[in-house]
């Protein structure tokens, strides 16, 4: 697109924006402000550098497009790339599995920050800063239960794990001074019907009282609620409420994955509920489709509504925002990209509403009012304030990516 064109659309659309109040300049600074966190996992179907095993633990990638990262410098390459197609300054989310292992084999009770001493490096190099996740999926250990087993020596396997990724995050978060979020996810469920389901939430709760009790000042641990998994259908021992209690009860980070409700549950409509009650939130912007089939993350309702309520909570500085999506069908780097731009454009958007106004009509009493501005707002420019949001920081504006990563591709991920 020409500057003439973004500079002129930016300036009607700033107007438009000023005559509801709204000062599109101060939205985009506070859209810079807001860092992304990308999750490692996209580049390579969750594969990691561990054994090359194939996905566990109730997730699934699908697709076999050509240009999956395969190795550290392949992820890195790739993170790197995404990078120059984004503007504002992101994190960078690794799982332990994305370890820098030397070619040995490192179990993961055996994990230390000597693993991820090469990522520290790098990421201070490219001023990233990094979150972190416990890996308890793709294990020989895994099976159906792992902090929630009532087997202790498998329970303690995993106990060991997580209290070992707590304190690699804490030492990233050190290096980086700024803290690194460590997010526990654990699949522990199972097929079908369970008899004593009390039992083990009750394990659960205990693992992680033990897992969290060791102070690590420079690392916030969250915890990840989820609906099912594949061939986990029946139960999952950490429910929504189950994590809403423990959250609650303990003080926790709670992991809002917009992928892990009942399909018919407005995801957003939890916001307003959980920031009364848990610290914080981590979410997980991701795309279900059907179920939780972790489709890349667009501008869709969903999305949208999210970041309004938590902008319209004034929450959004008690929000971490991370993506969680893996597409293994189309150009890897490009869903990046698109997840990203589109998580950023739903950010704007709820940014950009009249809420002042919105507030006082509904102070008022003013229902037809307040209806018909959110209406209206719809229609915004708002995209004429993305566009310039992207221009003003010297990365691609509108559909000029989809050039950029077609030769990446050429170049690069389609001789993989
Ligand atoms: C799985 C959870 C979890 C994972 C990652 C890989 O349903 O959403 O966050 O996607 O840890
Ligand atoms: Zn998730």
């Amino acid at each position: 697109m020409t500057e003439a064109l973004i500079l002129k659309s930016y300036e009607i659309a700033k107007e438009r924006y000023a005559r509801l109040g709204i000062d599109t300049d101060k939205a985009i600074e506070q859209l810079e402000q807001i860092p992304i966190s990308l999750h490692c996992w996209q580049t390579d179907d969750v594969v990691g550098f561990e054994r090359n095993q194939a996905l566990s633990g109730g997730i699934q990638t699908t697709g076999n497009y050509p240009g999956r990262a395969r190795t550290i410098d392949e992820v890195r390459q790739d993170i790197a790339k995404v990078q120059t197609l984004l503007a504002g300054n992101h994190r960078l989310n690794l799982h332990e599995i994305y370890g820098d292992f030397g070619g040995k084999f490192v179990d993961r009770d055996q994990v230390g920050v000597e693993h991820f001493q090469s990522w520290i490096d790098w990421a201070a190099e490219r001023n990233l800063k990094l979150d972190f996740n416990s890996t308890s999926f793709s294990h020989p250990k895994s099976g159906d239960l792992t902090l929630a087993n009532p087997d202790k020596e498998i329970r303690d396997f995993w106990i060991e794990h997580t209290k070992r990724c707590r304190r690699i995050a804490d030492a990233m978060g050190k290096a980086q001074n700024d803290p690194c979020i460590m997010n526990i996810w654990v699949h522990d469920g199972s097929k079908d019907l369970t008899v004593y389901r009390k039992r083990y939430r009750e394990i659960l709760a205990q693992s992680l009282d033990e897992i969290l009790a060791e102070d690590l000042p420079h690392m916030k641990s969250c915890v990840e609620a989820k609906l099912f998994g594949i061939g986990l259908e029946s139960y999952t021992v950490g429910s929504m409420d189950f994590f809403e209690g423990y959250c609650a009860s303990r003080n926790v980070i709670y992991t809002l994955d917009t992928g892990h409700y009942e399909p018919t549950e407005n995801v957003s409509d939890k916001v307003a509920s959980l920031l009364l009650f848990v610290p914080e939130l981590m979410l997980h912007v991701s795309r279900p489709v059907r179920w939780d089939s972790d489709h890349v993350t667009i501008m869709n309702d969903q999305t949208l509504d999210l970041f309004k309520e938590i902008v319209r909570a004034d929450a959004l500085h008690r929000a971490h925002v991370g993506l969680d999506y893996f597409d293994a069908s189309i150009n890897r780097i490009g869903a990046y990209v698109i997840g990203t731009r589109a998580t950023q454009k739903c950010i704007l958007q709820a940014l950009l509403e009249p809420l002042a106004k919105l507030r006082d009509y509904e102070d008022r009493g003013c229902g037809f009012q307040r209806l018909a501005l959110l209406e209206e707002a719809k229609s915004l420019p708002f995209g004429a304030v993305f566009d310039y949001f992207n221009y003003k920081n010297n990365v691609p504006v509108g559909e000029e990516f989809i050039a950029d990563i077609e030769q990446y591709e050429r170049d690069v991920t389609s001789k993989r």
